[in-house]
């Protein structure tokens, strides 16, 4: 709800749902992110009129995805369910009232629709528990919980810290932290895989795409988008393009959504590897502390910083993709386009709730001005071309801009499990022989969906030995041994957090709701196959931006704003 003048109240009252009335005037202008409290959903909407419904739009109706009457049907008007008419509507009503951000895509509804189970109004109406807010990202609403316990198995069997639980209070069973703490101060590592398994919009994501939308309009700002290498593979599901149209497709996408510039952020994936294996071979040769690990996912990171800071030396200081775009943007764009840093605001737009946490961090802010202004998820991102009503045959495919333009496919990899380790041994096979990596650029034993996968890579009396961890649970039994001060016989070890990589992150719709994993990383893999440049090293753009700026990889103005430092 907003906080704020009554008229927006009955403005949102006149047809539109409370929220999409909400994003609309946000995108248009009329209201400031500051005025509206997300976390509020309840409260005066609770007391929205039938007509609200009755009187939206037919377009507007017919705009509604998956209601999950009647299989989610669309159109309210021609519903067929094993339920009344009458109650129907009235159970959707109830769910529209409530202002859920689910109340579309509600797994529970599509559950009880399916079963026939009618809503009759409580015997017993349960006391309203205030909303926790106790995560600068994730909000938690009791009242809509069904302790299904979803949640709870996300955190500990698909993502690893376990650091929620139940607990009972006045009679009522909830979930909580197992320590008590709030959650921003437990091992919780911001990935949002509970939001993602929660089947009723009882946990969410606090949505930044307003504060986008008002950077839109802005006439002072430049606005910048960059996209993550696995946002593709679902744009691909999503519009039905193509694995070779996804690209193309998605920066025509942003183009339509008001973005100046749209970069691809590919690019800094392999800015990454330039840097990362850089640092890992003056590593080996400096017989510095090994094994290294990868530093690009924040999920990961948040776990070393949280639970083990004893591996801090290991962890490459390379910021992530995602910070090293921004910190590239706002320091070498800002100069060559000659904009001031202030007017331009820069937006990454990635499968993952963990980066809306790392580039929120104060030391990603330096002088006050954030190098990522925003994140938004891929969700967020085909909600926002859902309230401007853009639809596939809108948008017109085109290049990402200069100066980033070239990507490699070994960047694109990132976005799945193993795909950073295969991009560091195409770049860290060709520095240790010597020789151009021609016929081996295909790692495919670090590929898949396994927890733990290795491999050593011999050539020329070279020797490299990978490992690739995806799901934090999977890394523990490895980070203990390393602690103990065994050997572990790996060199260089690569880890995400979320199983199978960033492909699998929470900001992403849910796998089955839309395609399979597999088409996703499938997606990946046959961009980099087709690629023009299969090696970061190779890409045409990063070799010029070393040259006109950078210098060299790991030089000191790279070492400035590429890498960072970690706190226990
Ligand atoms: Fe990822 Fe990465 S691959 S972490 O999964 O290293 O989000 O796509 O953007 O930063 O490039 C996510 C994806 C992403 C970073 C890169
Ligand atoms: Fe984010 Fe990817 Fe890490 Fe998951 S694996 S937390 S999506 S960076």
């Amino acid at each position: 709800c907003v906080t704020g003048p009554a008229t927006v109240i009955q403005a949102v009252g006149a047809g539109r749902r409370a929220s999409e009335a909400i994003d609309s005037f946000l995108m248009h202008g009329y209201i400031k992110e500051s005025q509206i409290d997300y976390s509020c959903s309840r409260g005066s909407m609770e007391d929205l009129p039938k007509w609200e419904f009755e009187s939206m739009p037919k377009f507007q109706r017919a705009k509604m995805p998956a209601i999950s009457l009647n299989e989610r049907k669309n159109n309210f008007d021609e519903v067929e369910t094993g339920l009344s008419e009458d109650a129907a509507k009235a159970e959707a009503m109830r769910c529209l009232q409530c202002g859920c951000s689910e109340r579309y895509d509600c797994s529970l509804r599509g559950e009880a629709t399916a079963h026939g189970i009618e809503f009759i109004k409580p015997v017993h109406e349960r006391p309203l528990i205030p909303i926790v807010k106790d995560h600068p990202f994730i909000v938690r609403d009791h009242n809509k919980c069904i302790s299904c316990g979803r949640c709870i198995a996300a955190c500990a069997e698909v993502e690893g810290p376990d650091v929620l639980s139940y607990y009972m209070k006045q009679g009522r069973q909830l979930v909580g932290t197992k320590s008590g703490l709030p959650l921003e101060k437990t091992e919780c590592v911001s990935c949002g895989q509970c939001v993602n398994a929660c089947p009723c919009g009882a946990l969410r994501v606090r949505t930044e795409r307003g504060k986008v939308f008002n950077a839109i309009n802005d006439p002072s700002k430049t606005v910048v988008a960059f996209v993550a290498p696995a946002v593709r593979s679902i744009i691909s599901s999503h519009f039905g393009v193509t694995y070779d149209e996804a690209s193309p497709f998605m920066a025509g996408l942003l183009k339509k959504l008001g973005f100046d510039k749209v970069f691809d952020f590919t690019f800094a994936a392999d800015l990454t590897i330039v840097e990362e294996t850089t640092e890992f071979l003056t590593r080996v040769e400096s017989k510095g502390v090994m094994p290294q690990f990868t530093s690009c996912c924040p999920g990961w990171v948040n776990y070393v910083e949280r639970k083990y800071p004893e591996i801090i030396p290991h962890l490459s200081t390379c910021k992530s993709p995602q910070m090293m775009m921004g910190a590239t943007v706002k320091n070498h764009y800002s100069k060559l386009a000659g904009i001031d840093k202030k007017d331009l605001y820069v937006v990454s737009i990635v499968p993952c709730i963990a980066k809306k946490f790392e580039a929120y961090r104060p030391e990603f802010a330096p002088e006050g001005i954030r190098d990522v202004d925003a994140v938004i998820t891929s969700s967020e991102m085909l909600k926002m071309a859902d309230l401007k009503f853009i639809e596939t045959k809108d948008i017109v495919p085109q290049e990402f801009d200069e100066p980033y333009k070239q990507v490699s496919g070994a960047g694109i990899l990132f976005g799945a499990s193993g795909g950073v380790a295969e991009a560091a041994l195409r770049m860290a096979v060709e520095k240790l022989t010597g020789k151009a990596l021609t016929d081996h650029l295909d790692f495919e034993e670090i590929r898949g969906f396994e927890g733990v996968k290795e491999a050593t890579v011999e050539a020329d009396g070279a020797k490299v030995r990978v490992a690739v961890i995806s799901g934090l649970h999977n890394a523990e039994p490895i980070v203990e041994r390393i602690i103990k001060g065994e050997e572990v016989g790996y060199d260089l070890i690569e880890v995400m957090a979320c199983p199978g990589g960033c492909i699998c992150g929470a900001g992403h719709p849910v796998p089955e709701k839309i395609d399979s994993l597999e088409k996703r990383q499938s997606v990946l893999v046959n961009i980099d196959k087709t690629s023009k440049y299969r090696k970061s090293q190779e890409n045409p753009d990063i070799l010029r931006l070393y040259k006109e700026f950078f210098g060299e990889a790991n030089s000191h103005l790279a070492h400035e704003l590429l890498h960072t430092h970690y706190s226990p």
